[in-house]
Protein backbone atom coordinates (compact mmCIF):
# COMPACT_ATOMS: atom_id res chain seq x y z
CA UNK A 1 0.00 0.00 0.00
CA UNK A 2 1.43 3.68 -1.04
CA UNK A 3 2.61 5.82 1.81
CA UNK A 4 1.69 9.13 1.99
CA UNK A 5 4.07 11.95 3.67
CA UNK A 6 2.56 14.60 6.14
CA UNK A 7 3.96 18.15 6.39
CA UNK A 8 5.44 16.41 9.83
CA UNK A 9 7.41 13.88 7.89
CA UNK A 10 5.05 10.97 9.26
CA UNK A 11 4.23 8.35 6.50
CA UNK A 12 0.49 7.19 6.62
CA UNK A 13 -1.67 5.33 4.27
CA UNK A 14 -4.08 7.13 2.51
CA UNK A 15 -7.46 5.50 3.14
CA UNK A 16 -11.33 6.34 2.46
CA UNK A 17 -12.84 6.00 5.84
CA UNK A 18 -16.69 4.45 5.85
CA UNK A 19 -18.28 4.93 9.58
CA UNK A 20 -21.99 2.88 10.03
CA UNK A 21 -20.39 0.61 7.03
CA UNK A 22 -22.29 -2.62 7.97
CA UNK A 23 -26.12 -0.49 7.08
CA UNK A 24 -27.57 -1.10 3.88
CA UNK A 25 -25.79 2.09 2.26
CA UNK A 26 -22.34 0.60 3.54
CA UNK A 27 -23.06 -2.21 1.97
CA UNK A 28 -23.92 -1.24 -1.29
CA UNK A 29 -20.74 1.60 -0.92
CA UNK A 30 -18.14 -0.82 0.25
CA UNK A 31 -18.98 -3.30 -2.81
CA UNK A 32 -18.89 0.20 -5.35
CA UNK A 33 -15.69 1.69 -3.76
CA UNK A 34 -13.64 -1.44 -4.17
CA UNK A 35 -14.09 -1.94 -7.26
CA UNK A 36 -12.56 1.36 -8.22
CA UNK A 37 -8.83 2.55 -8.20
CA UNK A 38 -9.49 4.52 -4.47
CA UNK A 39 -7.49 4.29 -1.73
CA UNK A 40 -7.80 1.58 0.48
CA UNK A 41 -11.13 1.49 2.47
CA UNK A 42 -11.01 1.36 6.19
CA UNK A 43 -14.63 0.62 7.66
CA UNK A 44 -16.14 0.98 11.32
CA UNK A 45 -19.62 -0.24 12.81
CA UNK A 46 -20.31 -1.46 16.24
CA UNK A 47 -20.58 -4.34 14.68
CA UNK A 48 -18.66 -6.84 12.83
CA UNK A 49 -19.30 -6.56 9.25
CA UNK A 50 -19.94 -9.55 6.94
CA UNK A 51 -16.94 -11.51 5.55
CA UNK A 52 -17.71 -10.69 2.43
CA UNK A 53 -17.49 -6.93 3.02
CA UNK A 54 -14.61 -7.11 5.12
CA UNK A 55 -13.12 -8.93 2.33
CA UNK A 56 -12.84 -5.39 0.62
CA UNK A 57 -11.82 -3.50 2.86
CA UNK A 58 -8.00 -2.75 3.58
CA UNK A 59 -9.01 -2.96 7.35
CA UNK A 60 -11.93 -3.31 9.42
CA UNK A 61 -12.58 -1.73 12.84
CA UNK A 62 -15.33 -2.14 15.76
CA UNK A 63 -15.95 1.58 16.54
CA UNK A 64 -18.54 3.85 17.80
CA UNK A 65 -18.69 7.51 16.33
CA UNK A 66 -19.79 9.10 19.68
CA UNK A 67 -16.26 8.27 20.81
CA UNK A 68 -13.69 10.52 19.76
CA UNK A 69 -10.61 9.37 21.42
CA UNK A 70 -11.14 5.81 19.86
CA UNK A 71 -11.84 7.42 16.43
CA UNK A 72 -8.72 9.75 17.13
CA UNK A 73 -6.48 6.33 17.93
CA UNK A 74 -7.95 4.42 15.09
CA UNK A 75 -7.39 6.98 11.83
CA UNK A 76 -3.92 7.97 13.61
CA UNK A 77 -2.68 5.20 10.99
CA UNK A 78 -4.17 6.70 7.92
CA UNK A 79 -3.90 10.25 5.62
CA UNK A 80 -8.28 10.35 5.41
CA UNK A 81 -9.00 11.35 1.88
CA UNK A 82 -12.55 10.85 1.78
CA UNK A 83 -15.13 9.99 4.77
CA UNK A 84 -18.66 8.74 4.17
CA UNK A 85 -20.62 9.06 7.10
CA UNK A 86 -23.20 6.75 7.20
CA UNK A 87 -23.17 5.74 11.18
CA UNK A 88 -27.25 7.09 11.79
CA UNK A 89 -30.03 5.98 14.17
CA UNK A 90 -33.08 6.20 11.32
CA UNK A 91 -36.17 7.63 11.47
CA UNK A 92 -38.72 5.28 13.50
CA UNK A 93 -35.47 3.90 16.18
CA UNK A 94 -35.05 7.62 17.28
CA UNK A 95 -38.44 7.82 18.17
CA UNK A 96 -38.03 5.48 20.45
CA UNK A 97 -34.92 6.93 22.03
CA UNK A 98 -34.39 10.62 21.01
CA UNK A 99 -31.39 11.43 23.05
CA UNK A 100 -29.12 8.62 22.13
CA UNK A 101 -30.14 8.93 18.18
CA UNK A 102 -28.84 12.55 19.02
CA UNK A 103 -25.91 11.22 20.83
CA UNK A 104 -24.94 9.29 17.67
CA UNK A 105 -26.91 11.30 14.67
CA UNK A 106 -24.91 14.88 16.00
CA UNK A 107 -22.36 14.36 18.57
CA UNK A 108 -20.97 11.05 15.96
CA UNK A 109 -21.27 13.69 13.00
CA UNK A 110 -19.83 16.40 15.15
CA UNK A 111 -16.73 14.12 15.85
CA UNK A 112 -16.24 13.08 12.30
CA UNK A 113 -16.00 16.75 11.27
CA UNK A 114 -13.51 17.45 13.58
CA UNK A 115 -10.99 14.73 12.36
CA UNK A 116 -11.40 16.03 8.65
CA UNK A 117 -10.47 19.21 9.68
CA UNK A 118 -7.11 18.29 11.50
CA UNK A 119 -6.77 15.96 8.97
CA UNK A 120 -7.11 18.79 6.47
CA UNK A 121 -4.82 21.12 8.46
CA UNK A 122 -2.08 18.09 8.48
CA UNK A 123 -2.06 17.50 4.95
CA UNK A 124 -2.85 21.02 3.60
CA UNK A 125 -6.23 19.98 1.89
CA UNK A 126 -9.66 19.32 2.77
CA UNK A 127 -10.53 16.22 3.72
CA UNK A 128 -13.71 15.71 1.22
CA UNK A 129 -17.10 14.46 3.99
CA UNK A 130 -19.50 12.90 2.12
CA UNK A 131 -22.87 13.03 4.19
CA UNK A 132 -26.26 11.40 4.12
CA UNK A 133 -29.16 13.97 4.93
CA UNK A 134 -32.76 12.63 4.35
CA UNK A 135 -36.04 13.47 3.47
CA UNK A 136 -36.37 13.58 6.59
CA UNK A 137 -35.13 17.17 7.27
CA UNK A 138 -38.71 18.10 5.44
CA UNK A 139 -41.70 18.58 7.74
CA UNK A 140 -45.42 19.60 6.15
CA UNK A 141 -48.25 20.48 8.89
CA UNK A 142 -50.74 18.50 7.01
CA UNK A 143 -51.54 16.68 3.94
CA UNK A 144 -53.20 18.84 1.91
CA UNK A 145 -50.14 21.00 2.11
CA UNK A 146 -48.29 18.16 1.32
CA UNK A 147 -50.32 17.21 -1.51
CA UNK A 148 -50.71 20.85 -3.08
CA UNK A 149 -46.75 21.62 -2.91
CA UNK A 150 -45.79 18.60 -4.49
CA UNK A 151 -41.96 18.14 -5.12
CA UNK A 152 -39.93 20.67 -3.17
CA UNK A 153 -36.31 22.40 -3.65
CA UNK A 154 -33.66 21.92 -1.00
CA UNK A 155 -35.00 24.84 0.96
CA UNK A 156 -38.67 24.56 1.10
CA UNK A 157 -40.18 23.21 4.22
CA UNK A 158 -37.53 21.92 5.94
CA UNK A 159 -39.57 22.03 9.48
CA UNK A 160 -38.56 18.32 10.59
CA UNK A 161 -40.71 16.38 13.19
CA UNK A 162 -38.47 13.46 14.37
CA UNK A 163 -35.71 13.81 15.69
CA UNK A 164 -33.70 12.34 12.99
CA UNK A 165 -34.74 14.53 10.58
CA UNK A 166 -33.48 17.82 12.80
CA UNK A 167 -30.44 15.80 13.73
CA UNK A 168 -30.02 15.71 9.72
CA UNK A 169 -30.85 19.34 8.98
CA UNK A 170 -28.45 20.47 11.59
CA UNK A 171 -25.62 18.46 10.69
CA UNK A 172 -26.54 19.94 7.04
CA UNK A 173 -25.72 23.39 8.64
CA UNK A 174 -22.87 22.57 10.59
CA UNK A 175 -21.39 20.24 7.11
CA UNK A 176 -21.78 23.79 5.59
CA UNK A 177 -20.13 25.94 8.56
CA UNK A 178 -17.06 23.32 8.23
CA UNK A 179 -16.95 24.13 4.68
CA UNK A 180 -17.68 28.06 4.74
CA UNK A 181 -17.18 29.53 8.13
CA UNK A 182 -15.34 27.58 10.62
CA UNK A 183 -13.64 29.58 13.45
CA UNK A 184 -13.95 32.29 10.65
CA UNK A 185 -12.94 35.54 13.77
CA UNK A 186 -9.85 33.19 14.94
CA UNK A 187 -6.62 34.98 14.07
CA UNK A 188 -5.37 31.77 12.00
CA UNK A 189 -8.31 30.68 10.22
CA UNK A 190 -8.10 29.22 7.57
CA UNK A 191 -8.15 31.79 4.39
CA UNK A 192 -9.27 31.04 1.18
CA UNK A 193 -12.32 32.72 -0.94
CA UNK A 194 -15.24 33.81 0.59
CA UNK A 195 -16.90 30.85 -0.37
CA UNK A 196 -14.45 27.88 0.47
CA UNK A 197 -12.58 29.31 3.65
CA UNK A 198 -13.84 26.44 5.31
CA UNK A 199 -11.39 23.50 6.57
CA UNK A 200 -13.82 20.49 4.82
CA UNK A 201 -15.01 19.58 1.75
CA UNK A 202 -18.58 18.67 3.03
CA UNK A 203 -20.97 17.39 0.44
CA UNK A 204 -24.62 16.04 1.14
CA UNK A 205 -27.49 14.22 -0.53
CA UNK A 206 -30.96 14.00 0.71
CA UNK A 207 -31.80 10.00 0.75
CA UNK A 208 -35.43 9.50 -0.13
CA UNK A 209 -36.46 5.97 0.75
CA UNK A 210 -34.24 3.49 -0.18
CA UNK A 211 -35.12 0.05 -1.83
CA UNK A 212 -32.26 -2.99 -1.67
CA UNK A 213 -32.82 -6.28 -3.37
CA UNK A 214 -30.08 -7.41 -1.37
CA UNK A 215 -30.24 -6.04 2.12
CA UNK A 216 -34.17 -5.32 4.26
CA UNK A 217 -34.03 -2.12 6.06
CA UNK A 218 -34.27 -1.15 9.86
CA UNK A 219 -35.58 1.34 12.01
CA UNK A 220 -36.95 3.27 9.13
CA UNK A 221 -40.28 4.44 8.44
CA UNK A 222 -39.52 4.90 4.59
CA UNK A 223 -39.19 0.65 4.90
CA UNK A 224 -42.88 -0.52 4.42
CA UNK A 225 -41.78 -0.51 0.56
CA UNK A 226 -38.69 -2.31 0.92
CA UNK A 227 -40.69 -4.88 3.50
CA UNK A 228 -43.38 -5.45 1.46
CA UNK A 229 -40.98 -6.30 -1.46
CA UNK A 230 -38.96 -8.68 0.73
CA UNK A 231 -41.89 -9.85 2.38
CA UNK A 232 -43.47 -10.87 -1.20
CA UNK A 233 -40.21 -12.69 -2.08
CA UNK A 234 -40.09 -14.97 1.06
CA UNK A 235 -43.51 -15.67 0.31
CA UNK A 236 -44.41 -13.88 3.52
CA UNK A 237 -47.87 -12.60 3.97
CA UNK A 238 -47.29 -8.39 4.39
CA UNK A 239 -49.25 -6.33 6.86
CA UNK A 240 -48.26 -2.51 5.61
CA UNK A 241 -48.18 0.22 8.49
CA UNK A 242 -48.94 3.01 6.65
CA UNK A 243 -51.64 4.22 4.11
CA UNK A 244 -52.60 2.76 0.52
CA UNK A 245 -52.35 6.79 -0.95
CA UNK A 246 -49.13 7.19 1.30
CA UNK A 247 -46.52 9.06 -1.04
CA UNK A 248 -42.65 9.57 -0.63
CA UNK A 249 -40.17 9.63 -3.55
CA UNK A 250 -37.84 6.91 -3.39
CA UNK A 251 -34.91 5.42 -5.24
CA UNK A 252 -33.12 2.21 -5.66
CA UNK A 253 -29.94 1.60 -3.75
CA UNK A 254 -27.63 1.20 -6.78
CA UNK A 255 -28.98 4.46 -7.85
CA UNK A 256 -28.47 5.55 -4.24
CA UNK A 257 -24.81 4.65 -4.14
CA UNK A 258 -24.13 5.74 -7.99
CA UNK A 259 -25.56 9.46 -6.97
CA UNK A 260 -23.62 9.19 -3.85
CA UNK A 261 -19.88 8.65 -5.76
CA UNK A 262 -20.90 11.12 -8.67
CA UNK A 263 -21.47 13.80 -6.15
CA UNK A 264 -18.39 12.88 -4.76
CA UNK A 265 -16.17 13.00 -7.69
CA UNK A 266 -17.72 16.28 -8.89
CA UNK A 267 -15.30 19.18 -9.21
CA UNK A 268 -16.00 20.98 -6.26
CA UNK A 269 -15.58 24.28 -8.14
CA UNK A 270 -19.06 22.92 -10.15
CA UNK A 271 -21.01 23.00 -6.81
CA UNK A 272 -22.92 25.43 -6.28
CA UNK A 273 -24.73 24.05 -3.14
CA UNK A 274 -23.76 22.40 0.05
CA UNK A 275 -26.89 19.70 0.04
CA UNK A 276 -28.39 17.88 -2.72
CA UNK A 277 -31.93 15.80 -3.66
CA UNK A 278 -32.18 12.58 -4.98
CA UNK A 279 -34.72 10.62 -6.04
CA UNK A 280 -36.06 8.69 -8.80
CA UNK A 281 -39.80 7.86 -8.75
CA UNK A 282 -42.63 8.32 -6.24
CA UNK A 283 -45.27 5.70 -5.85
CA UNK A 284 -47.97 5.49 -3.55
CA UNK A 285 -48.05 2.34 -0.93
CA UNK A 286 -51.08 1.06 -2.81
CA UNK A 287 -49.39 1.43 -6.32
CA UNK A 288 -46.17 -0.46 -4.76
CA UNK A 289 -48.34 -3.30 -3.88
CA UNK A 290 -50.03 -3.99 -7.48
CA UNK A 291 -46.69 -3.69 -8.82
CA UNK A 292 -45.72 -6.31 -6.50
CA UNK A 293 -48.43 -8.76 -7.30
CA UNK A 294 -47.69 -8.29 -10.89
CA UNK A 295 -44.34 -10.19 -9.70
CA UNK A 296 -45.60 -12.38 -7.08
CA UNK A 297 -48.94 -13.05 -7.78
CA UNK A 298 -49.50 -14.84 -4.52
CA UNK A 299 -48.53 -12.07 -2.12
CA UNK A 300 -50.34 -11.56 0.42
CA UNK A 301 -50.45 -7.68 1.41
CA UNK A 302 -53.14 -5.65 4.11
CA UNK A 303 -52.85 -2.17 5.01
CA UNK A 304 -53.26 -1.55 8.69
CA UNK A 305 -51.90 2.34 9.82
CA UNK A 306 -50.25 2.78 12.07
CA UNK A 307 -51.49 6.34 12.88
CA UNK A 308 -47.89 7.85 14.79
CA UNK A 309 -46.01 6.47 11.93
CA UNK A 310 -48.26 7.03 9.21
CA UNK A 311 -47.94 11.02 11.02
CA UNK A 312 -44.53 10.85 9.84
CA UNK A 313 -44.59 9.28 6.36
CA UNK A 314 -47.78 12.37 5.81
CA UNK A 315 -45.00 15.06 7.13
CA UNK A 316 -42.46 13.86 4.46
CA UNK A 317 -42.88 15.57 0.80
CA UNK A 318 -44.77 13.55 -2.05
CA UNK A 319 -41.96 14.52 -4.62
CA UNK A 320 -38.07 16.54 -4.36
CA UNK A 321 -37.32 18.76 -7.21
CA UNK A 322 -33.74 17.53 -8.24
CA UNK A 323 -32.77 19.91 -11.03
CA UNK A 324 -30.04 21.31 -8.19
CA UNK A 325 -28.09 18.09 -8.87
CA UNK A 326 -29.11 17.59 -12.12
CA UNK A 327 -27.22 20.90 -13.12
CA UNK A 328 -24.22 20.77 -10.88
CA UNK A 329 -23.00 17.06 -10.83
CA UNK A 330 -25.56 15.43 -13.76
CA UNK A 331 -27.60 13.15 -11.32
CA UNK A 332 -30.44 11.41 -13.91
CA UNK A 333 -32.60 8.80 -11.85
CA UNK A 334 -31.62 5.69 -13.80
CA UNK A 335 -35.38 4.22 -13.02
CA UNK A 336 -39.15 4.27 -13.44
CA UNK A 337 -40.80 2.58 -10.45
CA UNK A 338 -41.70 -0.13 -13.50
CA UNK A 339 -38.21 -0.55 -14.25
CA UNK A 340 -36.82 -0.65 -11.44
CA UNK A 341 -39.39 -3.57 -10.66
CA UNK A 342 -38.61 -5.61 -13.94
CA UNK A 343 -34.42 -4.59 -14.53
CA UNK A 344 -32.93 -4.84 -10.60
CA UNK A 345 -35.15 -5.69 -8.07
CA UNK A 346 -37.58 -8.81 -8.95
CA UNK A 347 -34.71 -10.74 -11.01
CA UNK A 348 -32.11 -9.88 -7.97
CA UNK A 349 -34.23 -10.41 -4.68
CA UNK A 350 -35.61 -13.84 -6.71
CA UNK A 351 -32.45 -15.17 -6.72
CA UNK A 352 -31.15 -13.86 -3.67
CA UNK A 353 -34.33 -16.13 -1.63
CA UNK A 354 -34.07 -18.74 -4.15
CA UNK A 355 -30.23 -19.28 -3.38
CA UNK A 356 -31.23 -19.22 0.14
CA UNK A 357 -33.90 -22.34 -0.37
C1 LIG B 1 -35.99 6.44 7.35
O1 LIG B 1 -37.05 5.94 6.99
O2 LIG B 1 -35.79 6.91 8.47
C2 LIG B 1 -34.88 6.54 6.33
C3 LIG B 1 -34.96 7.85 5.64
C4 LIG B 1 -36.14 8.20 4.85
O3 LIG B 1 -34.03 8.64 5.73
N1 LIG B 1 -34.99 5.45 5.39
Amino acid sequence: MRMEQSTLGERRQPAVFITGAGGEVGHGLITALSGESSPDIVATDLRDLEQGLRELCAATYLADVCDRDALDRLLAMYQVKEIYHLAAVLSTRAELAPEVAHQVNVNGTVNILQIAAEQGRMYGEPVKVVFPSSIAAYGFGSLQEKTEVGAVTEYEHCKPSTMYGCNKLYCEHLGRYYAHSYRQLAKDSVQGDDKNRGVVDFRCVRYPGLISAETVPTGGTSDFVPEMLHAAARGDAYTCFVREDSRIPFMTMPEAIDATLQLAAAPRKELTQIVYNIASFNPSAGEVAELVKQYFPDASITFEPDERRQAIVDSWPEDLDCSAAHNDWGFTPKYTVEQAFDEYLVPRITKQYESKQ
